[in-house]
């Protein structure tokens, strides 16, 4: 391993490998759940000298574990604790290569984050719209990698559905140049959908070709409160079908989560409530009339009972306040207790059923835990978050803990849903995926794996279990 070590640092510099005892903030995960260890951190300044690098380790046999802005919420970057793996940080590939207005396009490196894409964009009177509380710290490749959603999929999908070409670098250190920016390609496999959603178990994405939209210029924002869940879901389907496409976000926030906000300093400025809705309408005309509109139909739910209360915001100030609520819910959570995350989603229609069956099974059966369900509605992807309280102490909260997801993902799935909407799976979530999937879709998985990573050197034991024959040579330090 050493030896290795030394051919990196004579490749790429002293200041593009990072010691261990400088590499803290790369071990371990965003949640502080999951830690490691590694060999050595490599950041490489471009994509050929990835590339090289790559080659040494494959040469070498040292498994990688490709690491973005480590803002993953399931562990999928934090390397294992042998201390042989080696993590490769795309930290200094950070070029936005070109923006292309008439193409509604954008080519950057894998290291830019996310808001730097919207940034970019927006300077060429552009949006790059995929957007999430993270954005400032995420990068396009992670969010590639995990296939990121977020509050505006709604409208523009997830990362796959933005994503129109690719650079990889593959576990040989061979590059796939697929930087294509066409509208309309159809030559055999679409390759680059392979790698979105890979987690890094495929190769490394070193850059993207992204879609752009029309730069919104008007924008309104509301909360409303709300009594039923069926109420939710009846709120969205009469939205959807009046607001003509502008509607960027429609976010629900139970009562539960909407008072831990309170507690935290936030303000709400509807009546309490058991249930609450956000929406979020832009376009790019000035002229569109969206105040008009979102006043009119927001009276008419008050009129017709669907709605207990809602404030429309107005001034951008008030508008950030009201999306402070919703944000700041991954922070807010954290400080909370111990918190279990239920990245799930479900057919919209069940989204009302879920809440209702999660919600009655928590409170007969654990009466210590807080359901805080939060999250994209307008997807059936409902964030099934769970608290208990410190002084249940770690060991009881993570037996506890256990239980409750088991329920929780035994009521997604006999609701046709799946227990992984936009995270991914990780290192968190590997058995989970296991028990839940299709065998014949999880044997594709793997043959796809082992035809572009045949010696399973690339994020071992994530998205997979380690086989048996990795396991033992890993125990017996073959890997080294
Ligand atoms: P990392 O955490 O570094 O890596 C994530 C995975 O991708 C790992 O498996 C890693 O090996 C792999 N990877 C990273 N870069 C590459 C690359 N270049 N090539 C190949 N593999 C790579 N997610 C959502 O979907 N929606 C949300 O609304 C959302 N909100 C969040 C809010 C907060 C406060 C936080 C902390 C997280 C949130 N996330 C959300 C999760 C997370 O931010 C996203 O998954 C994000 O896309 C991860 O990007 P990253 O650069 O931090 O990736
Ligand atoms: C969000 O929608 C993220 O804010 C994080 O996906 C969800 O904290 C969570 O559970
Ligand atoms: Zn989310």
């Amino acid at each position: 391993m050493n030896d290795v070590i030394a051919r990196l640092r004579e490749l790429l510099g002293p200041d593009c490998i990072i010691d261990l005892a400088l590499a803290e903030g790369f071990l371990s995960d965003w949640r502080g759940l999951f830690h490691g260890n590694a060999a050595c951190v490599l950041r490489p300044r471009s994509t050929d000298l990835l590339a090289q690098s790559l080659r040494i380790c494959h040469e070498s046999g040292v498994a990688i574990v490709p690491q973005g802005g480590n803002t993953g919420l399931v562990g999928g970057a934090t390397p294992d604790n042998t201390g042989l793996q080696v993590v490769v940080s795309t930290g200094l590939l950070r070029k936005i290569r070109k923006v292309d207005p008439v193409d509604m396009s954008i080519v950057a490196e894998a290291g830019a984050t996310v808001a730097e894409l919207q940034n970019a964009a927006a300077e060429a009177r552009a949006s790059f719209p995929l957007s999430f509380a993270s954005e400032g710290t995420a990068t396009l490749g992670g969010a590639l990698a995990t296939n990121a959603g977020g509050i505006s999929a709604v409208r523009y999908g997830s990362a796959r559905d933005l994503l129109l070409g690719m650079e990889v670098v593959l576990p040989d250190g061979r590059v796939w140049n697929g930087l294509r920016t066409l509208r309309k390609d159809n030559t055999g496999y679409a390759l680059r959908q392979l790698f979105a959603g890979s987690e890094g178990t495929l190769g490394i994405i070193t850059a993207a070709a992204m879609k752009l939209v029309p730069l919104p210029v008007a924008r309104e924002v509301a909360f409303c409160a709300v009594k039923t869940e069926d109420q939710v879901l009846d709120f969205w389907m009469k939205l959807r079908a009046a607001a003509e496409g502008n509607v960027r976000a429609i976010e629900y926030l139970s009562g539960s989560c909407v008072e831990l906000a309170k507690r935290e300093g936030l303000r709400s400025p509807v009546e309490k409530a058991d249930h609450y809705v956000l929406v979020e309408l832009t376009s790019s005309r000035p002229e569109a009339g969206l105040k008009d509109f979102l006043e009119a139909f927001l009276t008419d739910r008050l009129e017709d009972g669907s709605i207990a209360d809602a404030a429309l915001a107005q001034s951008g100030e008030q508008q950030k306040q009201i999306w402070r609520l919703r944000e700041d819910q991954t922070e807010v959570q954290k400080k909370a207790g111990y918190d279990f995350k239920h990245d799930v989603a479900v057919p919209v229609a069940q989204v009302p059923g879920l809440l209702r069956r999660s919600r009655a099974h928590i409170g007969a059966v654990f009466p210590d835990a807080t359901l805080v369900p939060f999250g994209h509605v307008g997807d059936g992807n409902i964030h099934l978050n769970v608290i208990l309280p410190a002084a249940l102490g770690a060991e009881r909260a993570a037996e506890q803990g256990r239980q409750i997801s088991k329920s929780i993902y035994d009521i997604v799935v006999s609701l046709g849903g799946t227990v992984s909407a936009e995270h991914g799976i990780g290192r968190a979530k590997v058995d989970l995926l296991e028990s839940k999937r299709d065998p014949v879709e999880l044997d594709l998985m793997r043959r796809i794996k082992a035809s572009i990573d045949n010696e399973g050197s690339f994020n071992p034991g994530k998205l997979f279990r380690l086989s048996r024959t990795e396991t033992r040579s890993r125990k017996s330090g073959l890997s080294e």
